[in-house]
């Protein structure tokens, strides 16, 4: 029977192509309303698994208008966001909540 075979060959792909636990990981720690590292260089091509932990006892939002991303990390927690892949070249993001203190960048190639 060739049904049950094409079933099993679609979850393959679908494991293989959506994000997984292979992807590249990188974690961005926030301490006194600033980013730790304040510069991250990443591949260029790939998609990256970013894990924002907060170590402030305030909320944080990760942002980046370059990256189209914006998401709210909770005093104590952590976020991970999905970027890429990537350009090479500079990619700024910043603490929306303390945007003159909480900034960073990321490099990509
Ligand atoms: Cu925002």
């Amino acid at each position: 029977m060739p049904r049950p075979a094409v079933l099993s060959l679609a979850l393959v792909l679908a494991l293989t192509t959506g994000a997984a636990a292979q992807d590249p990981a990188y974690t961005l720690v926030i301490k006194d309303h600033q980013f730790q590292p304040a510069e991250i260089e990443m591949p260029a091509g790939q998609k990256i698994a970013l894990t924002v932990r907060n170590n402030d006892s305030t909320p944080e939002e990760f942002e980046s208008t370059e990256l189209r991303r914006e998401k709210v990390v909770a005093g104590g927690e952590e976020i991970t966001v999905y970027i890429g892949p990537l350009k090479p070249g500079k990619y700024e993001f910043f603490g929306d909540f303390n945007p003159n203190t909480a900034r960073g960048h990321i490099i990509a190639k």
